[in-house]
């Protein structure tokens, strides 16, 4: 989509410090971590937000989610047998929420002990 950041860094357009890609999805570090390690997944397909989520989208939210898995093992931040250890997976819905880039987008966060509830 034309004037959208995000599309402009999946597409390459844009730099960015990318951690995973393939047909669906593509990943990088935030710009502005909040956390040791700090990196966004964003479908390659422009989705404002969950907000304008369709039935159709299942697969690459679903898709979105396990590669947040996948990554978090690579880094290793990922949560051991004794469940230790552990990442943050945050979607922002709407303004209220903190979303400032309309291009939906999966936040994984970790390597630092979290709290709750969130701010
Ligand atoms: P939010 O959930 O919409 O608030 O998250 C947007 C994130 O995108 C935020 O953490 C920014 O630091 C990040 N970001 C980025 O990594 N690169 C950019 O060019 C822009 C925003 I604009």
């Amino acid at each position: 989509m034309k004037d959208c950041i995000f599309c402009k860094i999946v597409s390459k357009e844009v730099p960015s410090k990318g951690v995973y890609e393939d047909d669906m999805v593509y990943a990088f570090h935030d710009i502005n971590p909040v956390a040791p390690i700090h990196i966004l997944i964003v479908p390659k397909k422009h989705i404002l937000g969950i907000q304008e989520m369709q039935e159709e989208d299942e697969k690459v939210v679903g898709h979105m989610l396990y590669t947040a898995r996948i990554i978090a093992e690579k880094l290793g931040i990922a949560p051991d047998e004794n469940l230790n250890r552990g990442y943050r997976l945050v979607f922002n819905v709407g303004k209220d929420a903190g979303q400032s880039v309309f291009h939906l987008h999966l936040h994984l966060i970790g390597g630092r002990q979290m709290s709750w509830p969130p701010g």
